[in-house]
């Protein structure tokens, strides 16, 4: 067992946390977070939970935050607005330990050491923790945690227990830990237990099961039932107690589904092949991961840590054989958002998936393919036509966002993002063209990706109202930057529309003779398409009388505050100006018009580019963890290395140091998808041409070098970059081009291009 407990050596693939601190617990169990996406487990300690704590007003604190999260299992729970929230599973890695019956724990006796580190490359969590209980006796306990890369429904826990003097009675109790976990049972047996969600008619079931070596011989446990397992012995002094635990879980989507079959046949799987055949299985699915995704900064192992560690989570969030669901603003590392989907995902997260692993990237689609009738019955529900996405989604695609939250002051404070926040729709649909842009994957366009655009283009093309001065209008909503509300006309909105509309015009003579029957299903006639064609050419696209262009109507208007005066600050400006003077004011909560130059380069020529640039990153407050990224990738395509390596560390430490203090709610898996699209589309200059790729290079000087890997339309290439000079490698796929810094080369399989 001890080599599995040994994590990877290498610094550049590790994160470290030593020492004990409760008030740092939270954000660390997120950030060593293990996920399959499926199964999600904060790092929570498994034995002696970290101590509750008095608040000064005698309420109980807990530093710690132990959650096991099951993509897709969602409920309304009795909570006011009813909003579906993710359920937790039950804690399957509870351990407790009686030394001559006194429990260990943390907080009586001496701690002398906690180590947690997070093997990045072998995606697991491995722990060392050396304590002297109040009687003397010395335990040194080393664990480890990985949910399968390799078959998502399997789970596995493994402990090394060595405990000095000898003669000590040790009595070890392993179990499933279902405290706050707000499902009811329905079932529990010896290996399996089974829960339904009060509204949703969903159903989880997880089976368990153990086992302990005691100086290399099998010990049978004293007591086993109701998912729990007891063991005694008497120690030898120089011997130690392997315990490993298996969990398997199956989530069932109706009242009718099983999921406990599933469960079953996930643990005979794990069991019959024995932990460590799961423990090899999970690390060759994980090297085959990194091989696809790795990222690696020459000369700045800061930057390749933080790359990796934002590779890591995002492999963790997605899984490629579930369409039916997409990953929660946090991923399945914490409460945060209640597991709801926004436009992190599209917008932020999926270009990873997209050239790293489309099969991911096709499934999170598919989630959006699938809840497309949420997104019609929202639109219909506005008067509008075709699908309007939900701003907060989560398991039938209905808007779940809550109309109001309690502010700080206690009173409720109306969310009007749910019936605003539109740009969601034209994010959706961006994604999907970008995807089919990279992938070439026919079969997704036609089967569901052309329906996803044309149904979204069908709102907007309705969306867009023509008035009295002959133009069109979008009016009431919400663009990214969410300090602003009901204004009109948002540069981005109206942009991402248009862009939508022309997108889902291209698709007649794409798709060819499919067409006529996907119009026919949708009941698209030509005099819709010419309507379509009319908004889009006349919607407002941010009025401007120079380069600059407004962010909403009225915008030139408003106060311009400079907010460098509130440099340092450590609350948001919002918080600073109060919400009316903030809306008067010109202060932007995150990129919204530098969010359009991310998405659309080819839009803008580079003098705009910069103007708008220019005009807008000093007014923005980045009260986003969304915010820095977007800028740094339009800064790193403008060249402007120094000001875009600056928002990448600036990002980078969101979730590798809680910088801005919210990663107690899970990682911000929008900022990991950020820093991916920096170095890759933004510092390397990664662009998909219609025959090939293109790299245009800008690296930043504390970065000599850097290699990477992408996909395109099949083809896996190998990228290294050395100053100006690139070099691709096609490793795997048919000849293409590659562009390299404007020049086109042809690259044969096997083969390498450079210059
Ligand atoms: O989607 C974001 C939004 O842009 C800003 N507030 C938080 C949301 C979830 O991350």
């Amino acid at each position: 067992m001890w080599q599995a407990l040994e994590p990877t050596a290498s610094p550049d693939w590790r994160l470290d946390e030593t020492g004990y601190d409760q008030a740092r617990e939270s954000d660390i169990e997120s950030r060593f977070t293990v996920a399959n996406g499926f199964i999600g487990v904060r790092a929570a300690r498994s034995i002696s939970r970290s101590p509750m704590w008095l608040s000064w007003t005698h309420t109980v604190s807990s530093g710690s935050w132990p959650r096991t999260y099951v993509a897709g299992l969602f409920d309304i729970p009795d909570i006011d607005p009813p909003v579906p929230v993710l359920m937790p599973a039950a804690d399957w890695l509870r351990v407790q330990i009686h030394l001559n019956d006194n429990a260990l724990q943390l907080r009586t006796g001496e701690l002398i050491l906690q180590r947690r580190t997070l093997d990045l490359r072998r995606g697991m969590m491995i722990k060392e923790w050396h304590h002297r209980d109040p009687a003397g006796i010395l335990v040194r306990i080393r664990t480890m945690r990985m949910v399968s890369q390799a078959d998502r429904a399997i789970g596995l826990q493994l402990l090394r227990l060595e405990v000095e003097p000898a003669g000590v009675d040790v009595r070890f109790e392993a179990f499933f830990d279902q405290a706050l976990m707000g499902l009811d049972q329905e079932t529990i047996e010896a290996d399996l237990a089974v829960w339904s969600t009060q509204d949703t008619g969903k159903r989880l079931a997880m089976a368990g099961a153990a086992g302990m070596l005691v100086d290399d011989r099998p010990l049978t446990p004293a007591e086993h039932d109701h998912l729990q397992w007891r063991w005694r012995y008497r120690t030898s002094g120089d011997g130690a107690a392997e315990f490993y635990r298996f969990v398997a879980i199956g989530r069932g989507d109706s009242a009718h589904a099983d999921p406990a079959g599933a469960a079953q046949a996930a643990l005979i799987r794990a069991s019959s092949v024995g932990w460590r055949a799961v423990v090899a299985a999970h690390e060759d699915a994980w090297m085959a991961r990194w091989a696809a995704s790795d990222v690696e900064i020459e000369g700045d192992a800061a930057a390749t840590q933080a790359l990796r560690f934002a590779v890591y989570h995002l492999i963790g969030s997605a899984n490629p054989d579930d369409p039916h669901v997409s990953i929660g603003a946090r991923g399945l590392t914490g409460d945060g958002y209640l597991g709801h989907v926004f436009w992190d995902t599209e917008i932020y997260a999926l270009p990873f998936f997209t050239y790293t692993w489309p099969e991911a990237a096709r499934a999170l689609l598919m989630y959006r393919f699938h809840t497309l009738a949420g997104a019609r019955a929202k639109a219909a529900q506005a008067g509008w036509q075709g699908a309007m996405y939900a701003w907060e989604s989560a398991d039938t695609g209905a808007e779940t966002t809550p109309d109001f939250l309690n502010g700080a002051d206690g009173k409720p404070v109306a969310v009007l993002c749910g019936a605003q926040e539109q740009h969601i729709t034209a994010d959706v649909a961006y994604a999907v063209w970008q995807y089919w842009q990279v992938t070439g994957d026919r079969a997704f366009l036609l089967d569901a990706g052309a329906e996803i655009l044309l149904e979204t283009a069908r709102f907007w093309a309705s969306r867009i109202v023509s008035e009295a001065d002959g133009r069109g209008h979008i009016r009431g909503v919400i663009g990214p930057d969410e300090y602003h509300e009901t204004i009109d006309d948002n540069a981005y909105t109206n942009w991402m529309a248009r862009w939508t509309i022309q997108r889902a015009l291209d698709l007649p003579a794409l798709l060819g003779r499919h067409w006529p029957n996907l119009a026919t299903r949708l009941a698209i006639t030509d005099a819709e398409l010419a309507r379509w064609a009319a908004a889009a050419a006349s919607v407002v696209t941010g009025d401007r009388a120079g380069p600059v262009m407004a962010q909403f109507e009225g915008f030139f208007a408003l106060e311009d505050i400079d907010i460098s005066q509130y440099d340092g600050r450590a609350v948001a400006m919002a918080d600073v100006l109060g919400r009316e003077r903030m809306q008067r004011s010109m202060v932007s909560k995150q990129a919204d018009i530098v969010a359009l130059l991310g998405l659309l380069p080819e839009a803008f020529n580079a003098a705009d580019q910069r103007a708008n640039f220019d005009y807008y990153a000093p007014k923005c407050a980045h009260d986003s963890s969304l915010s820095r990224v977007m800028h740094a990738l339009v800064a790193a395509r403008l060249g402007d290395s120094a000001l875009a390596l600056r928002y990448f560390r600036d990002s980078a430490a969101i979730d590798l140091t809680d910088s801005a203090g919210g990663s107690a709610g899970g990682v911000h898996i929008a900022t990991l998808g950020g820093l991916w699209q920096v170095a890759v589309l933004g510092f390397a200059g990664l662009q998909v041409l219609a025959d090939g790729i293109a790299l245009t290079p800008r690296l930043p000087p504390e970065w000599p070098g850097m290699r990477f890997s992408t996909q395109w339309q099949g083809r896996h290439l190998k990228v290294r970059i050395t100053g100006d000079t690139s070099e691709v490698i096609l490793l795997r796929g048919a000849a293409m081009h590659v562009t390299l810094c404007g020049k086109p080369h042809w690259l044969t399989p096997g083969g390498r291009v450079s210059a």
